[in-house]
């Protein structure tokens, strides 16, 4: 594995590698395990903009509780209920196939030992692409390198890191969305978009620039590719009920997914780039 300078390689168990990365402008580490970005720090501020689970799982039983997971080839739960929710590639090992610094950061490309799984069909070409500088950039590229169509789903199902819930709002998102803590029901997305309880919210959206506001600093985030935006927090009761997460952990954490709910199908050699640009 060829890493550059600004990239190292720390064990954190024997089935959890993680990259270091550190360069002029920012400070990262993604977890080989999942493709899983878990952290990221500009040095302009060196405000810490996500959140990851004091309690999260590291030792490659399942998937790291917090940072970016890939969801992939399905998002949420399998339409047969019998296989993992949100797919199986972020429970599977990546390796680095390019690691290179420039003036604007490292750029790292990962790929999976394989693609295919149970509950999916299709041959696929699967890269991620990491770029961390002044911004973090995580790019999903599926390619369909088989001999017939197939359709996929997934998301980049970020965790952020914020000061406190009850004072946190997100702007950026208009038109309906899908509440999937009442049966799906359709609702309208409020203009002061805060949280109150459990969340857990499926925009049918393509905007593409959101802002989380919470108490002294503010997070933009940039989506492409996506069919969805999902917003989640788990509030209490779910927060208690998972052992990878501190009982008060939803009160330091939002997802805001940039997301593939409603599926994308990709002809033999198309391909489908998802993004995600944290600033
Ligand atoms: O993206 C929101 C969601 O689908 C929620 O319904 C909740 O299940 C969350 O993902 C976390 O899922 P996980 O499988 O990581 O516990």
């Amino acid at each position: 594995m060829q890493l550059s300078e600004s990239v190292a390689l720390l064990s954190a168990s024997n089935q959890v590698d993680i990259l270091v990365v550190e360069n002029d402008l920012a400070e990262a580490r993604i977890s080989l395990y999942g493709g899983h970005t878990l952290s990221y720090k500009p040095k302009r501020d060196h405000r810490e903009r996500l959140w990851e689970s004091q309690d999260a799982v590291l030792d490659g039983t399942k998937a790291i509780r917090g940072g970016i997971p890939v969801c992939w080839p399905w998002f949420g739960d399998h339409p047969s209920k019998n296989w993992p929710a949100h797919g199986y590639m972020r429970t599977q090992q990546w390796h680095v196939v390019e690691c290179v610094d420039s003036e604007t950061g490292s750029v790292i490309k990962l790929k999976p030992e394989f693609s295919v799984g149970p509950g999916f069909d299709g041959n696929a070409d699967l890269t991620l692409t990491v770029s961390v500088g002044n911004e973090l950039s995580v790019q999903l590229t599926t390619k369909n390198v088989g001999a017939q169509s197939f359709e996929f789903g997934g998301a980049l199902h970020s965790y952020f890191n914020i000061e406190d819930i009850s004072q946190t709002q997100l702007h950026g998102l208009t038109g309906d969305f899908l509440d999937k803590t009442e049966n799906y029901a359709r609702k309208v997305t409020p203009e002061a978009y805060r949280f109150h309880g459990e969340t857990d919210n499926i925009h049918l959206s393509t905007e593409s620039v959101l802002t989380i506001r919470t108490p002294g600093f503010s997070i933009d985030i940039e989506s492409l590719g996506q069919d969805s935006i999902v917003v989640w927090n788990p509030w209490i009761e779910k927060s208690q009920s998972m052992t990878d997460m501190p009982d008060y952990g939803y009160q330091f954490m939002l997802c805001v997914e940039s997301a593939i709910t409603q599926g994308v199908t990709l002809a033999v050699n198309e391909q489908h780039t998802l993004t995600q640009v944290i600033k």
